[in-house]
């Protein structure tokens, strides 16, 4: 290299080194974003409000946050009335409910189950996988007969008034390369967080992904640094939204190292949010949504568009919180 190249890019390269995170506390109302003192729970969407309840027994008794995180996601999955979470949630093209969820905790110990059907606890089918096998991930009738021989349920999908909404649909898209619809209507996969009374890190993501989705095609949730990470050096973080973008950036796990770096967690989230703007030129219907939580307590998000909120326990709070966004639908 000519040493005026090297010396241009030198100066390139201090000039980029003093460049700043980016600040989002100038477009953030003070409501998206906080601190908690002591342990605290986050989860996507109105459901998680009910999830966070179900999480806080735990935590309250000085429980772990793996336990936590799994308990609560089990309430969004038991509810039969939840068309994208659990044995509720509509099938793909083909008429399959197929389940995807994962978990970590402070360990950076994970599993996860993808393209799973008929069981109605995917997340504890997740939490097995972790505990028993010195696998991560397990899919499709691998992950089925796993969670057979492990002893969990099986369950008939989808469910009859489920079933008749996919005729119905069928009727109406005879194309069935169609892109599926994912917008602020249908769409709430539970991604939930929570830092227990240690100060340790742990998570859980669940859904039946995309209604009218590709057989076979698996979304961000289950996959550990998409839809959830875990680094208990630094915090957590959980995604929503369309699941193809968030892969794309590896989007929780960007949230965390972010953070790692000194991002607050909105502006982490926002900064995750950012990449996937730009790689994509086309926005519409392109919903994608970041929670985190760091260690010393604080918690954000952030999304494309406007219409994101998240379920907040802590010991003072039990509320929902808009997220903070780039646009308005
Ligand atoms: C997916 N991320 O399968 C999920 C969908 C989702 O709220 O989050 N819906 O792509």
């Amino acid at each position: 290299m000519k040493r005026r190249t090297f010396f241009k890019l030198g100066a390139i390269a201090g000039a980029l080194s003093v460049i700043k995170p980016l600040s989002a506390s100038n477009l953030l109302e003070a409501s998206t974003e906080g601190i908690a003192d002591g342990p605290i729970i986050l989860s996507t969407w109105n459901h998680g409000l009910a999830a966070n309840s179900a999480a806080w027994e735990i935590l309250e008794k000085g429980g772990k946050a793996i336990d936590a995180v799994e308990r609560g996601v089990r309430v969004t999955e038991a509810d039969l009335t939840n068309r994208s979470v659990g044995i509720g949630g509509r099938p793909d093209r083909d008429g399959h409910v197929t389940l995807d969820a994962c978990i970590m905790d402070e360990q950076s110990r994970c599993g996860s189950v993808a393209f799973l059907e008929g069981i109605a606890h995917p997340i504890s089918v997740a939490r097995a996988v972790m505990d028993k096998t010195q696998h991560v991930m397990l899919v499709g009738s691998g992950a089925k007969k796993f969670a057979l021989e492990m002893g969990f349920k099986t369950a008939k999908t989808p469910l009859p008034e489920v079933k008749k909404d996919y005729e119905q649909w069928r009727k109406e898209n005879k194309n069935l390369f169609v892109k599926p619809e994912i917008n602020h209507e249908n769409h709430d996969t539970i991604g939930m967080i929570a830092m227990d009374a240690n100060g340790d890190f742990s998570g859980a993501c669940t859904t039946s992904g995309w209604a009218y989705k590709m057989h076979g095609r698996v979304g961000d949730s289950p996959i550990i640094g998409a839809g959830l990470f875990v680094d208990n050096e630094v915090g957590a973080a959980t995604a929503t939204g369309m699941g193809e973008a968030i892969i794309r950036i590896a989007g929780s796990h960007t949230v965390v190292e972010l953070m790692r770096q000194g991002y607050t967690p909105t502006e982490a989230c926002k900064e995750a949010v950012r990449r996937i703007i730009s790689k994509h030129k086309d926005l519409t219907n392109l919903q994608c949504c970041f929670l985190a939580i760091d260690k010393k307590g604080n918690y954000g998000s952030y999304s494309v568009y406007s219409g994101f909120n998240y379920a907040l326990k802590t010991k003072t709070e039990d509320k929902m919180v808009d997220s903070a966004f780039d646009r308005n639908w």
